[in-house]
């Protein structure tokens, strides 16, 4: 295809509820989408890059920038472009990975629409749903904690995972446990909080037969990640430092990791979320979908990028009433913990004109 332009549209969609972490709490969902057209049709792109650069160095104004002034035009100049060569096109410009993810998502859904595939068959997905679980914020006291937890259990989500940071995490886990069970799939994301220095703290959470405990250090310190996973017993997953295959590989050879977090807009896109996929079900890594409260047109591409093999553990794929009052597509809804692989060509969904008018902040056009 040949892009005759892009669309930046620039939209803000208030949570349902606050949403904390260790790197600050969320009340409002700012979020660059992209629309990229060719003479054949279009396609949708979502950028997942938070308003400003706490969870990594992107942010939405800074990704609206690179777009505008370097990614876009490195595609539009093309004749025939296909999402297959959005990222060597894309090379040059160092770094800007959600960016990047954003307009590979935007051509490989025009280009799938146009010949009739669907996202998830593209990947190579072999399941119609997939379980879910749920990220619960950091919570002003234990009760209010035990409260959610109980509503998005009797939601029915397949597994919890607690946002913790120091000062909030041996006390929430233990209560959790306490009042629903060992039975219940549990897991923890530090997001950055902790350093080696909190080694013997993070084994007090041994005893709880975690899943998992998601990026207890700095994303540049995957030593100490190394070390860290032989002083606990909670299997040690990355998040914020798998970046590509490349640095995945890394991390599973040097020890630092036994789960692997896969989330598309942090390493650059779906093409390169799937040779994460392939490089991890190689090495007998378990693999889930991470999410960064996406809307419609992010979830169904990570539910599509979720049905693949190797995806073994459930993932942050929440229905959409766990982030947003009203989704900009038809809302994804939770059937027996499960959400449905959409079969649609291309993502499968669209955005609801009205819907999409309502939250819509700004949009710019950037020509080719
Ligand atoms: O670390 O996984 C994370 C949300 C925003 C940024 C980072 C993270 C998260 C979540 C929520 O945990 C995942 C979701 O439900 O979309
Ligand atoms: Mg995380």
């Amino acid at each position: 295809m040949k892009l005759s332009g892009v669309e930046l549209r620039r939209i803000r969609m208030p949570l349902v509820a606050p949403f904390r972490t260790s790197f600050g709490t969320q009340t409002v969902r700012e979020t660059l989408l992209l629309r990229v057209e060719s003479a054949d049709g279009e396609g949708w792109g979502e950028c997942v890059a938070m308003s400003d650069p706490l969870y990594s160095p992107e942010y939405v104004d800074g990704c609206a920038d690179v777009l505008r002034r370097f990614l876009v035009p490195a595609l539009t100049r093309r004749d025939r472009l296909d999402a297959t060569l959005v990222a060597p096109a894309l090379a040059p410009f160092k770094g800007h990975l959600m960016a990047k993810a954003a307009l590979e998502m935007a051509v490989l859904d025009a280009e799938l629409r146009e010949r009739g595939v669907p996202f998830a068959r593209e990947l190579g997905a072999v399941h119609e749903r997939v379980p879910c679980g749920v990220s619960v914020g950091i919570m002003d006291s234990v009760p209010e904690l035990l409260d959610a937890v109980a509503g998005y259990l009797d939601a029915g989500y397949a597994r919890i995972k607690l946002k913790i940071e120091p000062g909030w995490d041996v006390a929430p886990v233990r209560a959790v446990r306490e009042r629903f069970g060992d039975d219940v799939l549990l897991q923890v994301d530090a997001n950055t909080a902790y350093t080696l220095a909190d080694a013997r703290h993070l084994a007090r959470l041994d005893p709880f037969d975690l899943l998992l405990i998601e990026q207890p250090l700095p994303e540049d310190d995957i030593r100490g990640h190394a070390e860290l996973a032989r002083q606990v017993r909670t299997p040690i997953c990355l998040d914020e430092s798998i970046t590509s295959a490349r640095s995945a590989a890394d991390a599973i050879a040097l020890g630092a990791t036994s789960v692997v977090n896969v989330k598309p807009g942090r390493v650059g896109g779906y093409l390169e979320a799937r040779r994460i996929h392939d490089v991890c079900v190689a090495h007998g890594v378990p693999v889930w979908c991470g999410g960064m409260l996406e809307t419609g047109l992010g979830r169904a591409a990570n539910v599509a990028l979720a049905a693949l093999p190797g995806f073994t553990l459930p993932g942050d794929t929440s229905a959409s009433d766990r982030y947003y009052r009203t989704d900009i597509t038809a809302p994804f809804t939770l059937a027996d913990g499960h959400l449905a692989v959409p079969t649609g060509p291309g993502l499968g969904v669209e955005p609801l004109a009205d819907a999409l008018a309502e939250v819509t902040v700004d949009t710019e056009w950037v020509a080719a």
